[in-house]
């Protein structure tokens, strides 16, 4: 496989920008070698800048459901053009926008609209910290919630691939603020809100974890997680910033059907364009300014083009049901079988291969990996043409645009590793 243009395109990038690349997992420190640069994408398929093609599985990291320029959300974005481009004053759309959600995910009784899953987080977690009065946060061990000061405590994502623990750069005062706790633990749960119950503002987590992998809740993990929050007064925050509108149109939440007090979303509620949004109780959200005392702003909030590619991509949902049901098919049929040496574990169109033979129900066992062997699966997927997420600890995405086809093409050049 030809890849002297990437090489060279890396080398460029590599003196303008930090590691050559705008967001850690991408420059392959997690699997060596070369990270493809990309001229374009195609329903399923991404082409690299040497004329190689892959079937894609990272899908942007989630956003594009529908696969690569997926027509209704171009043909919104020609039409937005013509309009212009940003106005930081509020248009129509937005608020068609938000009920769409509020639609699909009834929690999310008002919305904030904002750029990315990053500032979602962080606006959540101060917003219940204003609305409790109290500092504690809980997290999960393995959970990602963005590069929120506070939150970048045994983080799943780029910091588990790197192997960073707690990032530089965090005021140590922030960091004890935040409560860590092992993922599917009830017991750990239990114990932190006998303890401390009275000063935790909000439990933040990843519903079904895609930040360590994928890493489904075990059966009344949740639930213990809902009626604790609920009994201490403390917040319930789902960062569906992966999982909304992917496991199901409502998110994790309406797989569970639990009903959190706070959710954010991103990725696919964009349509591939940078947007994002927190939201919940009504009461809650009256405390974010104007309306409380909540400070949070922002110039591109509600951006024209990102809002319509996030209304396109959601109205395609919504009309389109039966997307979710292919979706299942597809991930399933990826899925159903057994490499040595692998544990598979799938939640709808999310999946991971870990490299281990035991469950990975959290950090401890995701961390059990061969990771090198990994390394090695991934750079012969990807001389067979098939582009998995360049990292042990990242989940894998199926798209609309897959067919049966490329999922046979997967499976055979999987096979042939084993
Ligand atoms: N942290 C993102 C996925 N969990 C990766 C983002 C990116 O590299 O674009």
């Amino acid at each position: 496989m030809q890849t002297t243009r990437s090489e060279s395109a890396f080398a460029r990038a590599q003196k303008v920008i930090p590691g050559g690349v705008n967001s850690p997992v991408r420059a392959f420190r997690g699997v060596g070698g070369t990270p493809r640069f990309i001229e374009r994408g195609e329903g399923s398929r991404i082409f690299d800048i040497d004329g190689n093609s892959y079937i894609d599985y990272v899908g942007s990291w989630g956003p594009l459901l529908l696969g690569h320029r997926a027509p209704a959300v171009i043909e919104a974005l020609r039409a937005v053009l013509d309009s212009g481009t940003s106005f930081g004053a509020p248009t129509e759309r937005e608020a068609e926008l938000a009920e769409l959600i509020r639609q699909a995910v009834p929690s999310m009784e008002m919305l904030r609209l904002v750029n990315s899953g990053t500032e979602a987080t962080m606006s959540a977690l101060r917003l219940a910290r204003g609305f409790t009065g109290r500092d504690l946060t809980i997290k999960f061990e393995g959970c990602y919630h963005g590069h929120v000061d506070s939150l970048l405590v045994k983080a799943g994502s780029g910091m588990a691939t790197l192997g960073i623990a707690d990032a530089a750069g965090v005021p140590k005062a922030f960091a004890e603020t935040t409560l860590v706790l092992p993922y599917n633990s009830i017991a750990a749960l239990e114990q932190a809100f006998k303890e401390r119950g009275d000063q935790i503002a909000a439990v933040i987590v990843e519903p079904v974890v895609g930040n360590m992998g994928c890493v489904p809740p075990l059966p009344g993990f949740l639930e213990a997680m809902r009626e604790l929050t609920a009994r201490h007064g403390a917040l319930l925050i789902f960062d569906e910033v992966m999982t909304g509108f992917r496991v199901a149109l409502g998110g994790a939440q309406a797989l569970f059907g639990i009903h959190p007090d706070l959710s954010t979303f991103g990725k696919i509620i964009g349509g591939g364009l940078p947007l994002a949004a927190y939201g919940g109780r009504t009461d809650i959200m009256h405390k974010v300014a104007p309306l409380g005392p909540v400070y949070q702003a922002g110039t591109l909030s509600g951006n024209p083009l990102a809002v319509s590619a996030g209304l396109a991509m959601l109205r395609e949902l919504i009309a389109h049901p039966e997307i979710y049901t292919q979706l299942e098919a597809r991930a399933a049929q990826l899925t159903a079988w057994t490499p040595p040496g692998v544990t598979i574990n799938r939640v709808g169109s999310m999946f991971t291969f870990f490299f281990t033979e035991s469950p990975v129900t959290d950090w401890d066992t995701a961390k059990q990996c061969d990771t090198a062997r990994f390394g090695k699966f991934f750079h012969h997927m990807l001389e067979q043409g098939v582009y998995l997420a360049p990292s042990q600890f990242e989940a894998g995405f199926v798209s609309a645009a897959h067919s049966e086809a490329d999922i046979r093409a997967t499976v055979d050049a999987a096979r042939g590793f084993f």
